[in-house]
């Protein structure tokens, strides 16, 4: 909840006479400094009935580590966030709770490896529609990009 003391800032700010709205743009984006999202796609199955996938890269511009929390996309029933696993020579699929972001680094979602497992996609999910993805940092920070809905032979 890092959110708090920017808004109890502000509303101190307000309470003394001549401080101008300069802290404004900051608040209406608190992700500029922090994790932006690129190459953003969501992939469709290739059996219908099937989870889809979704994937992007996410970097942290700040100088503090992030941690995403949770992923939410309008229109899915069930979002989770799964990393891809070799065990004992079979591949599976593991949960992840959390995934960190390095300050000044980044972290990669693709397929054969971390990926956003989506279930329950909207009828309206059709290759050339686009969908919109939420990222959830664990200090309540959202990040949102708009991501093409693509089959899985142009996604991959
Ligand atoms: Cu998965």
């Amino acid at each position: 909840m890092r959110l708090l003391p920017v808004v109890a800032a502000s509303l101190a700010c307000m309470a003394i006479a001549g401080c101008k709205p300069a802290a404004q743009p900051a608040a209406q984006s608190p992700q500029a400094a922090g994790v932006s999202l690129s190459n953003a796609r969501l992939v469709l199955p290739i059996i219908s009935g099937d989870p889809a996938a979704a994937y992007f890269n996410a970097s942290n511009g700040g100088d503090k580590p992030s941690r995403i929390a949770s992923i939410e996309i309008a229109g899915a029933g069930m979002v989770m966030m799964h990393d891809t696993v070799t065990e004992g020579g079979k591949t599976g699929m593991a949960m992840m709770d959390s995934v960190d972001i390095p300050a000044h680094g980044s972290v990669t979602f693709a397929p054969g490896g971390k990926h956003v497992m989506v279930d329950g996609l909207s009828e309206r999910m059709k290759p050339g529609a686009k969908a919109t993805l939420t990222l959830i940092l664990d200090d309540g920070t959202k990040v949102q990009v708009e991501l093409p809905v693509e089959t899985a032979a142009s996604g991959q």
